[in-house]
Formats: structure tokens, sequence, C-alpha cells
């Protein structure tokens, strides 16, 4: 019995002993034990799935040369510029340019021609008030008021610019009327016959568009190879040396 109860306290005094110890090793680093042998490394997982795209890379070396029988390539630059040329000869002078428009002028010149034309047309406004000037379809008439023959009245004319007076419509014819009245003598027109009798023409060859005949005019079958403009503003043809008004038109 004794040595029963004996053992069964040694076994208990044991098992205290075992589980402070258990607690002591719980709370206390100064009770852990010796690491132990590292195990056995696992096996390789499976690949990862891919990952997102880079960035563009740099371009690679150029390739080695193809063989030859391509395709021509672009041509290539100008190269550098020749040497000066002998200069050519002198082309022939050209039309004179048509004048520019105002807009485009200097602001003074412009000025100017305003303050001309304003002078011209002031000078031809008194020439009209006192009948020195007659103008009509952007003619101008005058008269020296001497009589002349013909050719005498177109060099007359002439000398000072202008030409023999030559009605191509009735104002025009007007205007030159307005000076025979005036001085109350015909005068001899710009119009003569050509080549063919009773074919009258302008004194620059080209034909009549206008005509004023007097009563059964022109008479003379080529006789009277001048005309003259009568105070009533018609026309007869007429021998060229007689001394008619001298009538020039600008
Ligand atoms: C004849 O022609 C001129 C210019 O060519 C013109 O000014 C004139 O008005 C014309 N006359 C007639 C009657 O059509
Ligand atoms: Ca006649």
């Amino acid at each position: 019995m004794f040595s029963r109860r004996k053992y069964l306290g040694q076994c208990l005094l044991l098992l205290v002993s075992v589980y402070i110890e258990a607690c002591l090793s719980q709370t206390s680093e100064m009770c852990s034990g010796v690491p132990g042998v590292p195990g056995i490394p696992g096996q390789m997982g499976l690949p990862g799935r891919d990952g997102r795209d880079g960035i563009k890379g740099d371009p690679g070396p150029p390739g080695p040369r193809g063989p030859p029988g391509g395709n021509q390539g672009e041509p290539g630059r100008d190269g550098i510029p020749g040497c000066k040329g002998e200069p050519g000869k002198q082309g022939e002078k050209g039309d004179s340019g048509s004048p520019g428009i105002l807009g485009s002028l200097d602001h003074d010149l412009h000025i100017q021609i305003f303050d001309l034309t304003h002078h011209i047309s002031s000078i031809v406004g008194a020439l009209r008030l006192e009948g020195k000037i007659q103008a009509a379809g952007g003619k101008m008439f005058a008269s020296s008021g001497t009589e002349l023959d013909f050719e005498a009245s177109l060099a007359a004319c002439k000398a000072v610019g202008g030409r023999l007076a030559t009605p191509t419509n009735e104002a025009e014819n007007n205007a030159i009327l307005a000076f025979v009245k005036q001085y109350n003598r015909y005068a001899y027109l710009g119009i003569k016959v050509g080549d063919i009798a009773d074919q009258f023409h302008y004194l620059d060859g080209t034909s009549v568009n206008y005509t004023n005949w007097g009563k059964n005019e022109p008479s003379g079958k080529g006789k009277e190879p001048c005309v003259e403009i009568y105070t009533d503003g018609h026309w007869n043809d007429k021998v060229c040396n007689q001394y008619r008004l001298t009538v020039c038109e600008f």
C-alpha cells in the first residue's frame, strides 16, 4: 500500500513539474529550444500570368544591304549651283502698260491729280461759257474763226494737236454747227471721197457711220471730193479749194 502511494506521488510530482516547465516555456524566451533542421524546399509553382506590354524600344540598326536588281530609288537632292552664265541679249521693248488705278497711287499724287482735274474742268467751263469750246461725246470742238481751204484747214488743226472736225453722230454735228452759226460761215469736215466716186470716208480711211446730207446731196459724182456743212447743219459735197471756216476737234 505504502509503496503504491509513494509511486503515485512521484508520478503526480512529475506531472506537475512537466506542467510548470511547459507553462514557463510559453512565457519566457529563456525557455526556447534549439532551432530545428530546415525543411525540404517545396515544389516550384505554376507560371504567373503575362505582364502588361512594355514601352516601345529604340529602332534597331539598319539591316544588311539587299541583293541587286531592286527598283530604282527616289531621285537625289539638287547638287551645288553651277557657275553664272553669260548675260543674254537685250529683249525688245514691251508695250507701255495701262495706267494704274487711282487707289494704288501715292496720296500726294492723288491730290495733285484731283487739283489738276479741277483746274482743267474750270478752264473748259470758262471757254464753253464764252462759246470758244463745244463739247460732245468726249470730244471738244474749237474754231479759229478764220477761213482756209481744205488742206490748209487740215494743217491748222494738226498744228495745234487736233484734227479737222469730223461729226460721227448728231451731237457732234450740232457742236460743229454752233461755230458755223456763230461765224455764219460754212466749214469743211474731216470726210472725203475715196477711190470710188460718191464713197465718202473719214480721213483715216474708215467708212462713215453717220451722214447728214442735204437734199439731193452728194451731187458731185466724184468731182466734189470734200464735204462742207451748211448753217442748217446739212452736208454738201464740194470742191476742196474754197475758203471755209476752220473747226478742229480734240
Ligand atoms: C459712229 O462710231 C463712233 C465711234 O466709232 C461713235 O462714237 C458714234 O456714236 C457712231 N455713230 C453712230 C450714228 O452710231
Ligand atoms: Ca454737192
